[in-house]
């Protein structure tokens, strides 16, 4: 059994195996020249075209992550455009930054689709997470990807990049929606 990964993200690869790791499947990454221009207006129809095509293209089931920081003080920016919000995770964070200022409302949201599709393109699973948390002034900690050095949860009392990845698989957008979605996976019967 096994899933194309759509994704160019190495982060997200990693949280994906991590949290996939028992759920029978195999994860391989889609070859890197197959790049799929992300269309949609939310996460979730991202998710299902990155899925669809990537399963077309390689006549394998797929699955594909499409996440992305909304700040509440911004509207939700950068939401679905997270990634092209600059050209490399410092400049992302920079940006952000440097956008929401001194602002006192810090409170912002993680949020995570992920979308697996046949080997004909057709969505068979789809699944959402979100978590809450605030963004800090400064950058702070260094494991993790992209904002998760800005990201707080003060449950936790840590960033997402001080977190361990167990720890940030257990409460992050990304854990939550695989989580949803291994039960639905086992049911598939494949
Ligand atoms: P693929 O589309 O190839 O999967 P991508 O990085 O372009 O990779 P997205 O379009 O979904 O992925 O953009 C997600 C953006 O949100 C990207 O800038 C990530 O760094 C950021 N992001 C998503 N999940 C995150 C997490 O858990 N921690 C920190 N940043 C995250």
């Amino acid at each position: 059994k096994i899933l194309v990964v759509a994704t160019g993200n190495p982060g997200k690869l990693r949280e994906m195996q991590a949290y996939l790791a028992h759920s029978g499947w195999e994860l391989t990454l889609k070859p890197a020249e197959l790049e799929i221009e992300e269309t949609g207006e939310t996460f979730a129809a991202n998710a299902c075209l990155k899925a669809s095509q990537i399963a077309q293209a390689t006549g394998q089931w797929a699955i594909a992550d499409d996440s992305g920081l909304a700040v509440d003080a911004l509207n939700g920016a950068p939401g679905v455009y997270s990634a092209r919000y600059g050209n490399s995770d410092s400049d992302r964070i920079a940006r952000l930054l440097r956008e929401l200022g001194n602002t006192d409302n810090r409170q912002a949201q993680f949020v995570c689709a992920v979308a697996i599709a046949r080997p004909d393109g057709t969505i068979a699973l789809e699944s959402e997470g979100l978590c809450r948390g605030e963004i800090l002034h400064a950058p702070c900690g260094e494991g993790g990807f992209g904002y998760d050095p800005i990201f707080y949860v003060p449950e936790k009392q840590l960033t997402f990049a001080q977190m361990s990845r167990e720890l940030k698989g257990s409460i992050s957008h990304r854990g939550k929606a695989l989580k949803a979605l291994i039960p639905q996976l086992e049911t598939l019967n494949i």
